[in-house]
This record gives C-alpha cells, sequence and structure tokens, in this order.
C-alpha cells in the first residue's frame, strides 16, 4: 500500500503527515471561479461529471495534494430524496422544509435516488482514471444530523433551533427522517466506493449542538450504523467522521463508530487531541482556517506546533473546517510547505 493517506488511517505513524484541505475545490481558487462560471451555477457544476471532476483536480494539480475530495455537497442527497434545493448568492442553501408526517411520507423511496445522484458517480468513475496514482480519492456525504437540520429548517441556521424543536416536540417525525437519512447515506456512500472512492468521510458540521444522550442518539449511533453497514460491504474501506465541535463526544468516537479517523475542528488543541483521540487511531484537521487569510508567522508556527503535537501516531494534516473564500492560495502553498519541510 503506497498511498500515504491510506497508511495513515491504516493505522501508520508517517515522518510527515499526508495532507489534504476542507473545500480544497473551491471560490479562493481562480480556476474553480472560471469552471463555476463555465458550469452556470454551483448546482449545475455538481451534477455535471466533467466540469465536477476538473475543479475536483483543479488543487491537485496546483499543489500535489495528497488526496483529493469529490466535488459535490451535503445537500444533494436531499435533493434526490425529493426536496426542492437552490442556492441564494451570497447567502447559501434554500430546501423546501420536512417539519411534519406529511412532508416524510413525500420522501421519494431511498431506491429511487440513484435517478439524481448517478452524475456524481461518474464524477468519482471519472477520478479515479485520472487521478495521480499517489493521490487518495475520497468520497464523503453529510451526516443524517446535520442534512435533516437543512432539510427541517430550510437553509442553515447558527443554532439548529427548528431542528432542535422538531427533535423534542415531534420526536416519531424526527426519528423517521434520521433513520430514512441513515439508510440513504449507506446506498449513497456505497455506490461513491463501487464507483471509486477508496475512503469516505462523514460531515456532521453541526454534532456540536447535540449534547449528552441526544448527541449519541443523533450523531454517534448514525455514524456507527454507517461505517458497519460500509465496512460489512466493502470490507477494509476507511471511514472518516468529523463530529464537529463535539468536544469531549471526540473522546471514544472512533472506537464507538468503528470509523479509522476522527476529523478535529480547531475548537480543540492538538496537544489536547493527542492524549485524548489519537491514542485510538489516525486524527486529521485542526489548523483554524482563518490562517489561509492572514498568512505570516503564525501560520507557520500554528502548522509547526500541530505537527509536532501529533507526530507520535497517526495524522493527516488538515484544516479545522473549510478554507474560506477569501483565502490567499500563497498560504495554502505556505502551509504545505510547512508540513512537508517538517
Ligand atoms: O461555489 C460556491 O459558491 C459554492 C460554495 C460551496 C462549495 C465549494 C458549497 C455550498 N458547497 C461546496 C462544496 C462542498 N461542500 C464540498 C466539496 C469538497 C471539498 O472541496 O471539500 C463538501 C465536502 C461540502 C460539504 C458541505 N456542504 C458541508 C459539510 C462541511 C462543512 O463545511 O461544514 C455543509 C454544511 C454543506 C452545505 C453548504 N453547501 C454550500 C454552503 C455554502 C454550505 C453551508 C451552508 C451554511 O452556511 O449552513
Amino acid at each position: 500500500m503506497t498511498k500515504t493517506i491510506l497508511r495513515a488511517l491504516a493505522g501508520e505513524t508517517l515522518p510527515t503527515p499526508p495532507i489534504w484541505m476542507m473545500r480544497q475545490a473551491g471560490r479562493y481558487l481562480p480556476e474553480y471561479r472560471a469552471t463555476r462560471a463555465q458550469a452556470g451555477d454551483f448546482l449545475s457544476l455538481c451534477y455535471n461529471s466533467e466540469l465536477a471532476a476538473e475543479v475536483t483536480l483543479q488543487p491537485i494539480r496546483r499543489y500535489g495534494f495528497d488526496a483529493a475530495i469529490l466535488f459535490a455537497d451535503i445537500l444533494l442527497l436531499p435533493q434526490a430524496l425529493g426536496a426542492d434545493l437552490w442556492f441564494v448568492t451570497g447567502e447559501g442553501p434554500r430546501l423546501s422544509t420536512i417539519t411534519d408526517a406529511d412532508g416524510l411520507a413525500r420522501l421519494k423511496p431511498i431506491d429511487e435516488i440513484d435517478a439524481v445522484l448517478n452524475p456524481i458517480y461518474e464524477t468519482v468513475r471519472i477520478l479515479s482514471r485520472e487521478l495521480p496514482k499517489e493521490t487518495t480519492l475520497i468520497g464523503f456525504a453529510g451526516a443524517p444530523w446535520t442534512v435533516a437540520t437543512y432539510m427541517i429548517a430550510g437553509k442553515g441556521t447558527k443554532d439548529q433551533g427548528p431542528a432542535h424543536a422538531l427533535r423534542e416536540e415531534n420526536p416519531e417525525v424526527f426519528d423517521a427522517l434520521i433513520t430514512t437519512l441513515t439508510k440513504a447515506t449507506i446506498e449513497y456512500l456505497s455506490k461513491q466506493i463501487e464507483a471509486g472512492a477508496e475512503v469516505v468521510k462523514i460531515f456532521d458540521s453541526w454534532a456540536g449542538s447535540l449534547k449528552g444522550e441526544a448527541f449519541v442518539k443523533y450523531a454517534l449511533e448514525p455514524a456507527r450504523e454507517i461505517t458497519q453497514a460500509l465496512k460489512a460491504r466493502h470490507p477494509g474501506i476507511p471511514v472518516i467522521a468529523f463530529p464537529r465541535e463535539a468536544g469531549d463526544g471526540y473522546i471514544g468516537f472512533a472506537k464507538a463508530t468503528g470509523a479509522d479517523c476522527v476529523a478535529l475542528d480547531n475548537s480543540v488543541s492538538a496537544e489536547w487531541a493527542a492524549a485524548n483521540v489519537q491514542v485510538d487511531g489516525c486524527v486529521q484537521g485542526n489548523l483554524a482556517s482563518s490562517h489561509m487569510v492572514t498568512g505570516g508567522q503564525d501560520l507557520v508556527d500554528e502548522t509547526r506546533r500541530i505537527c509536532k503535537a501529533l507526530s507520535n501516531g497517526p495524522h493527516i494534516f488538515n484544516l479545522g473546517h473549510g478554507i474560506t473564500p477569501d483565502a490567499d492560495p500563497d498560504n495554502v502553498q505556505r502551509m504545505i510547505d510547512t508540513v512537508r519541510e517538517g
């Protein structure tokens, strides 16, 4: 096994951590903006397999990252289940909402999602042909809780209030939605793996707003079900879980779910993660994405600090969250040089 990302995911401690970056294909890159303009809009880009593969490859060509992440979005799955989805420029996603049993009943059967998602599998097939042999291809989906927060509110929310309200006021409908999303996510990721994804990542961006038992029931348990089902169908497939802002919930998350790697946001320190999370296996992430905007010596110092703190176990270098559109592409190169210079 030569791909460095796969070696780290298998538990190997490497002298230099492999690197990729959340949202590495995105608006901070002029070549991304050009291809997006060619596609027309963001969703047309996601469903245009040739162009989606092109933007996935752009950061690999420019920087030589060790992994490519499929260009798509976590909200394509709700769209495939029948939700209306559109993006308002400068504001973000909008969806038709699900707030009751009728809304739930209107969702399409899971075996119909491929009618919408086939172009995504085609993007994966193109990428598995075109990526350099040393680059690992990562597929992904949103975690059921995070996807549900968008389906219930119809947009991104700061505190996930509408989803918490439904969870408390109508647990039957809420639980049924989580179950549907869990099952659909297993099928979606399974098809990505069949198309050539070598690793899958489950993005639970809003896991941090679930506390105590609710965290276990709606973040940990679905991640466990998805991971176990994928590993049963595709023995050995590595899974990265990202229960963002889980705090103490990061402790034991890999063991409890069977995930091979836990992705860390930047609200925990790398030293804490080494002592509490990396003891169970590979960790990824942690550099605040704001350093990609501000750069300078702070970027170098913080990159070195994270590498050092996590140097005694398996580690994939990454940001704590996605790179933002105002980031300077030169700062990305500086981060990579700092990691690789050791
Ligand atoms: O070009 C544009 O204007 C669109 C910006 C954009 C991009 C580049 C969106 C809209 N999605 C994406 C791609 C994307 N989204 C990827 C591709 C692979 C990569 O390079 O990393 C991935 C993995 C995602 C995942 C995603 N989408 C998440 C989970 C990760 C995270 O950032 O927390 C979430 C919450 C979304 C929803 C979404 N899609 C887009 C936006 C702006 C948002 C966030 C909406 C909000 O503010 O709540």
